[in-house]
């Protein structure tokens, strides 16, 4: 069951010491395309992403890719391709955990970070005071775009991105795979917020339904493992004009 908020009005908030001026970015991103690299060989991964790099600037870079290669490449994939590097180690962890994670990231080079919502307000305003002291941005995750996100997740994603709108975030990660998600979402962050989707194409989302609600979609598979990765971002450019 979905979160109703029009009927949590006047629940009190968890949330105290609110700024709403913590975080003023807003992500630009070339062709509303953000390229996951989750390829795990670094030499493979440059050469697709270097095959792609005329339409991309915006590179996602997770686990797959750090816990195999070392974190230096963020600095790497930043410097090679002009990029901005957002780094999706959907943090989690308590406060001062969060903390060092984001410091590790954001010294490793990466423009932004992916922090999970679920974990409560603190954790989440840990992440963000690191980002505000260095320039940096965070990505709240509300819902994920896989399957079993619906068992747990989407029962509280509403309350999640609610959260981050008391916390003064502007950046949501939400999932292309459901749209009437995203319809919701949207509404709760707000059309001024970015919000930015994986779950395109191989997981089954729809780039151009995804677009109607979301400002970006990262898409991984669907462009490294194509046989020509460089003709099928030029498809999805194509089909969201
Ligand atoms: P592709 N990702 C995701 N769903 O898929 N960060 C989420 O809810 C989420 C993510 C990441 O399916 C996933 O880890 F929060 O190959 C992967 O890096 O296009 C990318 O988005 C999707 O990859």
């Amino acid at each position: 069951m979905l979160i109703d908020l029009e009927n949590k009005k006047n629940e009190p908030s968890p949330i105290k010491d609110i700024n709403h001026n913590l975080q003023l970015f807003i992500m630009k991103v070339k062709n509303k395309i953000i390229l996951a690299m989750d390829i795990m060989d670094l030499k493979q991964a440059l050469e697709i992403t270097e095959s792609v790099s005329k339409f991309i600037d915006t590179i996602k870079i997770g686990y797959p890719l750090t816990l195999s290669a070392g974190m230096d490449c963020i600095s790497l994939f930043k410097e090679n391709f002009s990029s901005k590097i957002i780094a999706d180690f959907k943090v989690a962890d308590i406060p001062e955990t969060n903390k060092k994670i984001c410091q590790a990231t954001f010294d490793a080079g990466a423009d932004a970070i992916i922090a999970h919502g679920f974990v409560g307000p603190d954790s989440v305003m840990a992440c963000l005071d690191v980002a505000r002291n260095r320039n940096k941005e965070i990505f709240l995750l509300t819902e994920m775009s896989h399957p079993g996100a619906e068992m747990f997740l989407k029962g509280v994603s509403n309350k999640i991105a609610k959260m981050g709108v008391e916390l003064g975030i502007k950046n949501y990660v939400a999932p292309s795979t459901r749209p009437d998600r995203l319809k919701e979402i949207r509404k709760v962050v707000g059309k001024e917020s970015f919000m930015i989707s994986p779950g395109v194409g191989t997981q089954g989302g729809d780039p151009r339904k995804t677009l109607k609600y979301s400002n970006a979609l990262i898409i991984g598979r669907s462009i490294y493992l194509a046989e020509n990765p460089e003709k099928s971002v030029e498809k999805i450019i194509e089909s969201i004009k």
